[in-house]
């Protein structure tokens, strides 16, 4: 459960469309859109609506059925941009590179260099 006390997140605002976004995907529950930095050729981000949980961990532990959304939604994306291969991220914690806390996974595809983690 989050604990920052800072919301709503960047990504609620996204969510709310009180902020823009390119949004190409959504659900009741999980939204995505196209990260605004991004760091591969298809670089997607798929985040809950909800802000409750601030990393993969919580959400793991407290909804696992919308991570399994998350994970569904990130797979229906690389099938349409990317044949169906990608890598899932989930950057979790400020020294892993976590700078939003609103759970977010981001969808890597394309050409992401050999052997590539980052
Ligand atoms: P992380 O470092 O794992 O917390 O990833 C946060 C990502 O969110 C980062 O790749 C940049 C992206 N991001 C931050 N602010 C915005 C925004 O306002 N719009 C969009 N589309 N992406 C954002």
């Amino acid at each position: 459960m989050s604990t920052s006390g800072d919301s709503p997140s960047i990504f609620s605002l996204i969510v709310a469309r009180e902020i823009p976004a390119t949004i190409i995907a959504e659900t009741d529950t999980v939204i995505a859109f196209e990260d605004i930095a991004p760091k591969a050729p298809v670089h997607v981000l798929v985040v809950p609506k909800t802000e409750k949980y601030r990393n993969v961990v919580e959400l793991a532990a407290g909804d696992p059925a919308l991570l399994a959304e998350v994970v569904a939604l990130a797979s229906h994306i690389a099938d349409e941009r990317a044949g169906g291969e990608f890598r899932l991220v989930f950057n979790t914690g400020e020294a892993a590179g976590q700078t939003v806390f609103h759970v977010h996974a981001h969808v890597l595809a394309g050409d992401l260099g050999e052997g590539s983690l980052a």
